[in-house]
């Protein structure tokens, strides 16, 4: 044959290949996970000796959450565990992320006395989990501070880094015999950049632009002493993995402008630099340092309103990161827009930029939950570059709607775009994510939104005393992705 007819038997042949095989496949290490968080679904919040929690109160005294709702029961998982362990076996994934309500076990904060009930409710969790196969991810903090931490200013206040850092260790203690994956923290810029919400009381305010990049700069020296304390004094015998979990919505340059494109890469190293920087390179990244600092200078402040690290401290943040966790929602797009007024001291005003999403993105039952897959695939290139191709394990990702209906394919065709989205990184990027992690397992309270916004792949009634949960549609979706690879 001649060499021409080779390549042209050849071409047929592969596009053959291509129309029958027309879709990538999860490598046979990839895991699947659900997720959820300790207020939003346990209920129980004084029972048995649980302490107070800063959602506790935010729920019990201020009217940020609609309907006045409260987790006060939640899903009741304080009483439904084993329902729930039963449900994450049904959606046959590997693993399940779940939170620790740090006020269950310590309801002071303090470590000096244990609560015997709420070690032996995770005991619980974690040894049904393990008996189906199924393995234990656990996050440390979701959110719910002690309370008892709140008038001294919780993450503002410095002594909140060793208040930390002992009660990680005693989860380490307490669980880490069987639990392989840790994550300090959930979404720090979430709970820092919105320190009023996230603290709020009657008459109290915090001023954004100092005491949110306080709580930042502790934030990270807590995760990285704790790095170092599960490093020297567990990893060789427990053997297990611990990094952080970072919110990261795209920022997509609202045009092909070079001050739009410059706009959303400001905005990505506000939003996700700013903690990933530290951890992952070194230092805050130079233009949120450069811009703080300047911003600081012509306010009159004598030095940034970024505290600075030393060099030790850079040194010791550096690196404590085994995996990196990202928490992916959304996409936005991003342009310059005119320098705020310098009299505005914010975290918004040092961040600048202006960002819109576009009305030809799906929508879901949140507002500003675009479906926008894209955007997943982007970010995973740009960590890759950024960071120099860590391990990355997608912590959250999910779909809300307003309904909670069981008949929820706008949920399954999101979860299969942003899958494939996923694939596509892996196999045409070369990107290292070996993990997804759906949001969330049930319906739950969504934060401020209280229960009006349900991201669950179970239903929960929450008129029955009993929390019936019943699966929807997209809970055989997932368990056919998972055993069969593909995403249909
Ligand atoms: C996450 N953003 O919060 C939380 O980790 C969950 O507890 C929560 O239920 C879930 O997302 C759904 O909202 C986020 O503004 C809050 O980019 C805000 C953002 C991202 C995540």
């Amino acid at each position: 044959m001649k060499t021409f007819q080779v390549l042209q038997l050849s071409l047929i042949f592969s596009i053959f290949v291509n129309l029958v095989q027309s879709q990538y496949l999860f490598p046979d290490d990839f895991k699947f996970g659900v997720a959820s968080s300790a207020y939003q679904i346990e209920g129980a919040w004084n029972v048995n000796g649980k302490g107070m929690s800063i959602w506790d109160r935010i729920t019990h005294t201020t009217d940020i959450v609609p309907d006045n709702a409260t987790g006060d029961i939640a899903c009741d998982s304080y009483h439904n565990w084993e329902r729930d362990v039963e449900m994450v076996k049904e959606t046959g994934v590997d693993f399940y992320r779940f939170s620790l309500a740090w006020t269950r076990i310590f309801p002071d904060g303090y470590i000096s006395y244990v609560n015997q009930d709420g070690v032996d409710y995770y005991n619980n969790i974690i040894n049904k989990l393990i008996e189906n196969d199924i393995e234990p991810v656990i996050t440390l903090y979701h959110w719910d501070l002690p309370q008892m931490f709140s008038p001294q200013g919780g993450w503002a206040n410095p002594a909140i880094i060793d208040l930390f850092t002992y009660y990680a260790k005693k989860a380490f203690e307490f669980f880490g015999d069987r639990v392989k994956l840790w994550i300090t923290f959930n979404e720090p810029k979430v709970f820092c950049q919105d320190f009023n919400l996230f603290m709020s009381a009657a008459n109290e305010v915090y001023p954004s632009g100092v005491i949110d990049y306080m709580c930042t700069y502790h934030v990270l020296k807590a995760h990285a002493e704790t790095y170092h304390i599960y490093n020297r004094e567990f990893k060789a015998t427990q053997k297990g993995r611990i990094s952080l979990t970072l919110n990261f919505e795209w920022s997509e340059p609202g045009s092909d402008s070079p001050e739009d494109i410059a706009a959303a890469e400001q905005r990505r190293q506000f939003e996700f630099g700013l903690y990933a920087n530290p951890i992952i390179n070194f230092d805050y990244p130079k233009i949120v340092k450069d811009r703080i600092a300047e911003r600081s200078k012509q306010q009159g402040f004598p030095e940034s309103r970024l505290p600075q690290f030393t060099l030790a401290e850079k040194l010791r943040i550096r690196g404590t990161y085994d995996f990196l966790g990202l928490n992916h929602y959304s996409t936005w797009h991003v342009f310059a827009a005119a320098e705020r007024d310098i009299a505005e001291i914010s975290y918004e005003s040092d961040m600048g930029t202006f960002r819109n999403q576009s009305n030809e993105w799906p929508t879901s039952g949140s507002d500003w939950n675009k479906v926008v897959p894209w955007g997943l695939r982007r970010i995973l290139q740009w960590i890759k570059k950024t960071y120099r191709n860590p391990i990355v394990l997608i912590t959250e990702c999910g779909y809300p709607d307003q309904t909670g209906t069981l008949d929820d394919e706008p949920r399954q065709d999101f979860l299969r775009d942003y899958f494939n989205a996923t694939l596509e990184a892996i196999h045409e990027d070369q990107v290292n994510v070996q993990a997804f992690t759906i949001w969330s397992l049930m319906d739950n309270l969504e934060w401020q939104q209280g229960y009006r916004i349900k991201f669950g792949l179970f239903h929960v009634d929450f008129e029955d005393e009993a929390r019936t949960r019943t699966a929807k549609k997209s809970v055989a979706y997932v368990r056919s992705v998972v055993e069969t690879r593909k995403t249909d």
